[in-house]
């Protein structure tokens, strides 16, 4: 949570805009300005014919009324011609306003967001996250287009207006404005009604985006489940209470409008009887009449408007709510300045130290777990599912934090790290692989931007991708799909490794690397891993036994400690959990 309301939030975001927010509002201002100048004009015209010789204009030296209507007329163009001009001016500023904050905003919010610990995205949903990064934003964007200027001209109009009636009689003055502060109060006391109704909306409003995007990603699931009418049922649940919620907000939003109507009906209808009633009593001039029942109608229109442009302020309140908590969510990740040089992360050794690791609201993982991948060996981790094979690795990269102990690499503590070169130092095949919606090549690239095609094509070489991939009608061009579902698992998880070779990092971690692959190509993916990990710190997580079969140190996790610990050969013959595993693998189960 931030500090203030959403209103002063804004402003204070908006703080480098500052000028440019004030010279829209100076042009919101003058073009209201002279657009209330008319009804003066009229009263002025009337004044000349009437009068004559006796006019207002005459008074200022034109005594001819001719002079008088030409004087008027050059007048009429001048006030038109500035009220055109600023109505652009203001039109311009603001929309681009709009446009240059929202671009802004989001890209700050994007920012934000990748700069969050996996924990923050446990905690979320996806859709809710997208909600925000677009409805959200485009909300505030309808508000600066249209309803901060509606609210500066409204302001005028009440300023100017009561102003020129004050000038003609005060006695009228103080009919027409009596409404005035009965309909601020309103305003304000129904805005603030308003506020938590819009807030429910925009919240049902992420929830169903979360939904919506999380059946369309597992369109697939939910149609192999025939769960269709199920999930349109659950859509039509959330639709619905979007919509209800929608309703309260409009049940107290139409009943606006009417209500100041009938309160400026008072001060209209007041205006039009005193006003009058001076007028036939000789007390008042028939231009000055002709003014005041003009602009009482000039008052009228804007303050009907009111009610939408305190809906609309409303609606962009509640989502610049959720826009600046999340830009205000805090980083929980604190990261240090050691970034060691290639040489020392090549030649030191990654350990856990005592470390004492759970989810929240779940079980204890690790308790007190020491452990130490040796520098340029190859480490296999092994384990039933639910051991913490996958955790472990999150702790490795930072995505997950231990509650005590530590992970240390170059004598340092990880958190003590930049975690760029931390993270840079690292390459990991996912045990859930993302490919992004682009080439073949392109994702290969992704874990070096600037390698050359060659060195893309000797990355999937030695990934054992280069095969598959030359037997694709479009090669190395071939789109892989949204996630790199136009590709087998297999292929996937090929092309994955390709990225991570090419990485050239320092630590190398697979998890699960070989888990989608037939035998043929897990013996080809074997001779890759080999090759690559020569001389290079590397963990391989592994169900099949095979695949770490050849590793110079085998770990066994189960319950969050190292049962067994040794290599193939010895782990075997221990006769423990591994030599069972082993044995119920290749099929020799005695
Ligand atoms: N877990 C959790 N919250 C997460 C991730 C995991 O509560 N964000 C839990 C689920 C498991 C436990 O932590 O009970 C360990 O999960 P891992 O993914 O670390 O397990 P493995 O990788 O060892 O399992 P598998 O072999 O199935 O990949
Ligand atoms: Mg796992």
């Amino acid at each position: 949570m931030g500090e203030g309301g959403p209103f002063r939030r804004l402003l204070n975001y908006m703080k480098p805009h500052r000028r440019t927010v004030r010279l829209a509002a100076f042009c919101s201002v003058f073009n209201k300005f002279w657009d209330l100048a008319p009804p003066l004009l009229i009263g002025l015209a009337v004044d000349v014919v009437v009068l004559r010789e006796e006019s207002t204009l005459a008074n200022v030296g034109l005594v001819d009324p001719w002079h008088q209507l030409v004087a008027l007329s050059v007048l009429t163009f001048l006030i038109w011609g500035l009220e055109s001009l600023f109505e652009y001016f203001y039109g311009v500023l603001w929309r681009n306003l709009a446009q240059t904050v929202q671009h802004e905003l989001r890209l700050d919010t994007f920012d934000h967001v990748q700069q969050q610990g996996m924990t923050w995205f446990d905690e979320r949903q996806k859709g809710d996250i997208l909600a925000i990064l677009n409805d959200d934003i485009n909300q505030l964007e309808r508000f600066l287009d249209k309803g901060a200027n509606d609210l500066l001209q409204v302001s005028t109009t009440v300023i100017v207006v009561g102003a020129v009636f004050l000038l003609i009689s005060w006695q009228v003055a103080l009919f027409a404005v009596l409404p005035i502060p009965l309909i601020v109060w309103g305003s304000f006391r129904y805005q603030r009604s308003l506020e938590p109704r819009y807030a429910k909306v925009r919240q049902a409003a992420g929830q169903m985006n979360a939904l919506l995007e999380n059946d369309l990603s597992g369109m697939s699931t939910v149609q192999s489940f025939t769960a269709e009418a199920n999930e349109l049922r659950r859509v039509e649940v959330l639709s619905d209470a979007y919509r209800e919620a929608n309703r309260e907000a409009i049940r107290l939003s139409a009943a606006f409008t009417p209500l100041i109507r009938m309160a400026i009906l008072v001060g209209f209808t007041a205006t039009l009887l005193l006003g009058g009633w001076f007028t036939l009593e000789g007390t008042m001039a028939v231009g000055a009449y002709s003014v005041l029942v003009f602009m009482t109608q000039r008052l009228l229109w804007p303050l009907t408007r009111l009610g939408e442009t305190f809906d609309l302020y409303q609606r962009a309140m509640a989502s610049s709510t959720r826009v600046l908590d999340v830009l205000a969510s805090p980083i929980e990740l604190q990261q240090g300045e050691y970034s060691p040089d290639l040489e020392t992360r090549k030649t030191s050794s990654i350990a856990l130290e005592d470390l004492s690791f759970g989810y929240p609201d779940r079980e204890p993982l690790f308790n007190h777990l020491s452990l130490t991948f040796e520098h340029g060996k190859t480490t296999g981790v092994v384990g039933s599912t639910g051991a913490g094979k996958t955790s472990l690795v999150r702790l490795l990269l930072r995505f997950a934090e231990p509650q005590q102990g530590h992970v240390t690499w170059c004598d340092q503590p990880i958190e003590t790290w930049k975690l760029h070169s931390l993270r840079s130092s690292i390459a990991l095949v996912d045990q859930h692989i993302t490919l992004f919606p682009t080439t073949i090549l392109e994702n290969i690239r992704y874990g070096r931007p600037a390698a050359t095609d060659e060195e893309v094509i000797e990355a999937a070489e030695i990934a054992e991708a280069a095969a598959f991939v030359a037997n694709l009608p479009s090669g190395w061009e071939t789109l892989v799909g949204e996630g790199g579902h136009r590709l087998s698992g297999g292929q996937r998880q090929r092309v994955a490794i390709a990225r991570a070779v090419l990485k050239d990092a320092p630590l190398l971690i697979l998890d699960e690397a070989t888990s989608a692959v037939d035998n043929e190509t897990e013996a080809a993916l074997q001779r890759s891993i080999e090759r690559i990990s020569r001389g290079r710190t590397t963990i391989v997580i592994a169900h099949r036994l095979s695949t770490v079969r050849n590793a110079d140190r085998i770990v066994v996790l189960e319950e969050g400690e190292v049962m067994e610990d040794g290599r193939h050969d010895d782990l075997v013959s221990l006769g423990g959990i591994y030599a069972r595993l082993w044995s119920v693998q290749t099929g020799e189960g005695r």
